[in-house]
This record gives C-alpha cells, sequence and structure tokens, in this order.
C-alpha cells in the first residue's frame, strides 16, 4: 500500500475497466467514501437535454448575506483544501430544500429518454452490505477499498443491483448519477447545480462558523443526520436507522429549511475541485460570488468536480466528511450508490 500522510486515506476504489488507472488514484487524498469510475463511454455520449423553462420550485430564497467559509475547527484533512477560513459574499440566490429524488429523476428520464452515465457503460458502484446481485454481476473491488464493488447493472433504477428497486424508495435520493447527470436534469427542470460556496453557505442555515448544520455536537442522544455507526465496514448498528439512503425528508431541517445537507448522499455541487481554491482567493475580504475557473475543457468527463455534505458511510473513525466545511471531489463521469445532489437557481 503506498505511504500517505496522516488523514490521508487511500479509499478511492478504483473501478478498473481494463483500462490504465486515472492518474489522481492514489494521489488524491482520499475522497473516503467516493469512488471513482474509469468509463469506457465516450464524453460526448451524454444524451442532449433541451433546457426547461426556469423553476424554482421546491427551493427556498437563501437572502444576500457573507459568512466565514471553511474549516474553522480543525477537523479536516490538509488534502481537501478546507482552509483558509475566509469571508464570502453571495448574491441571493434559490436552491433545493432537498435532494433530488427517485421519483423526480423518473419524470427527467421519462420526459426526455435520458440515459445516465452507469446505465450507458453498464456498472457502477454499491457498497458492499447493500449489493443485491448474482454473484456474476458483482465484478470487482478495489484493492485498498473492498467494500466498495463494481456491480454490473447498477443504476438509478437499481441501486443496490439488478435485483433490486426503486419501488419503496420514490422520496430517497436519487444516486448513480454523474456531475453529466446531475447537470442534464438541472437543465430540464430550469435550475442549476448550486456553487460550493452557496452550497455550503445553505448548508449552514445561517449558523456562523459551526461544525454542523445544527450546532457544534454530533448528536445529543438522537441522530440528526444519517451516517454510519458501529464499526466501518463491517458491522453498522443503525442507531440512525439507515444502512444506505434515508428519505429526503428525514431529519430535522436546518435554518433555512435544508434537509440532510450533510450525511445521506454527496452532493454535485457546479465548481471544477482545487485543492488550493480558498488559499488562492482568500486574500480578497470578502470574496464575492467565488466559483472555481472552468477547465479549459470543461466538458471532460475526467475534470475533478466539487461534492458535498458526505454520505452515509461517513464514520468519525474513517471518514469524518459529515461536517458543513468538508470538500470532496471526483470524475464528472463518476457514479456510485451515494453520490446525489440538489439544484440551485439565480434570483430572478
Ligand atoms: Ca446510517
Ligand atoms: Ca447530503
Ligand atoms: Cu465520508
Amino acid at each position: 500500500m503506498t505511504m500517505l500522510p496522516p488523514g490521508s486515506r487511500p479509499l478511492l476504489p478504483l473501478l478498473d475497466r481494463g483500462s490504465a488507472p486515472p492518474a489522481h488514484i492514489g494521489e488524491h487524498a482520499g475522497s473516503c467514501c467516493a469512488p471513482a469510475a474509469d468509463r469506457t463511454a465516450p464524453p460526448d455520449a451524454v444524451s442532449p437535454v433541451s433546457r426547461g423553462e426556469r423553476s424554482t420550485r421546491g427551493q427556498t430564497r437563501i437572502p444576500e448575506g457573507t459568512f466565514w467559509m471553511g474549516d474553522s475547527h480543525g477537523d479536516g484533512y490538509v488534502a481537501d483544501g478546507e482552509l483558509p477560513v475566509h469571508q464570502v459574499r453571495l448574491s441571493p440566490y434559490f436552491i433545493d430544500t432537498k435532494a433530488v429524488t427517485n421519483a423526480q429523476f423518473a419524470a427527467f428520464v421519462k420526459a426526455t429518454g435520458y440515459a445516465t452515465d452507469a446505465e450507458r457503460d453498464g456498472v457502477s458502484a454499491v457498497f458492499h452490505l447493500a449489493v443485491e446481485a448474482a454473484a456474476a454481476d458483482i465484478l470487482r473491488s478495489a484493492a485498498g477499498v473492498p467494500w466498495w464493488l463494481a456491480v454490473r447493472g447498477a443504476d438509478w433504477r437499481h441501486p443496490a443491483g439488478p435485483r433490486s428497486s426503486i419501488g419503496d424508495l420514490q422520496n430517497h435520493p436519487v444516486v448513480h448519477v454523474s456531475w453529466r447527470d446531475a447537470r442534464a436534469y438541472c437543465r430540464w427542470a430550469g435550475k442549476r447545480l448550486p456553487t460550493e460556496a452557496e452550497w455550503e453557505h445553505a448548508a449552514r442555515g445561517g449558523l456562523d462558523r459551526a461544525r454542523f448544520p445544527w450546532g457544534d455536537e454530533l448528536a445529543g442522544g438522537r441522530w440528526r443526520c444519517n451516517i454510519w455507526q458501529g464499526e466501518f465496514p463491517r458491522h453498522n448498528t443503525l442507531d440512525d436507522g439507515y444502512l444506505t439512503t434515508a428519505p429526503v425528508t428525514a431529519y430535522q431541517p436546518n435554518g433555512y429549511g435544508l434537509l440532510n445537507t450533510v450525511g445521506n448522499v454527496w452532493e454535485w455541487c457546479q465548481d471544477a475541485f482545487r485543492e488550493t481554491e480558498y488559499a488562492d482567493r482568500a486574500d480578497q475580504a470578502p470574496v464575492v460570488d467565488p466559483v472555481a475557473t472552468e477547465p479549459s475543457v470543461a466538458d471532460d468527463a475526467q475534470v475533478r468536480r466539487v461534492m458535498r455534505g458526505g454520505s452515509y458511510l461517513c464514520h468519525d473513525s474513517y471518514c469524518n466528511r459529515y461536517r458543513v466545511a468538508a470538500r470532496s471531489s471526483n470524475t464528472a463521469e463518476s457514479s456510485s450508490g451515494n453520490i446525489g445532489f440538489r439544484c440551485a437557481n439565480d434570483a430572478a
């Protein structure tokens, strides 16, 4: 195993589809519960989707405001770039109070015929205790991260594999959607992805520099988000009620009415991911409506995009990215059973 500095954990499973490993595997400091795909489908094969009329349905308006962005508690992994804490001013915007559900994504697919990256590639990553698939469809696990399995036929309609369905999961967050899939949904819905700054500001719910959307303490007797309890990755005591996804309405909303920002599923943001993003802009005080500079080939499936909030696999002993300041990323084509998204919009 590669030697990594403390706090950097080689937790990125590689879904090896026969080609060379992407260069970031092993060098990127542990995107914990987020496996990276190395897909075979060409980037230009994303189904074209026409833009829907602007809609703020299901969204709440966040007023203009200034907040301290970043990790004020010294909790973060250095390589995630949660520092320095810096002041950010945001124009008013709208953001979904809940993650996009399976029912909503089904309406999108029905209207457009859209096929996700996972469907076109025929495989996606499923957490080992959740798999519902024939042995022949469980293709492989990854060295160092055996809890992620590449499962043939795992996609948004079959979140645990071919033998699963979303029949009972209509109100759960859609998963196995790539950044590109999330963008297509937003376009159809007359929305857009939130910027990373918008996501963090909204997740803070009006609290100043708190660790979580509700304050600094993880749980006072009752769980307030869906993460992992027990011994990762074998034994989950299910104290919070869920092994994998919880309904998007589970637990209490934050001060802005947002639900499940931390825990449950990772949420894609608009920005390209750069570890040095905060350091590079921190001398502007405050920085106004920040968004990472788009890479020159912005539609490149290999561009790493920001994910926020952590997932049902996060656990203090292994990956504490269930904090509002925590950052992670994955390539724009990647999908797994713990990555979803919510939408935003400009204020009109
Ligand atoms: Ca849980
Ligand atoms: Ca979340
Ligand atoms: Cu995590």
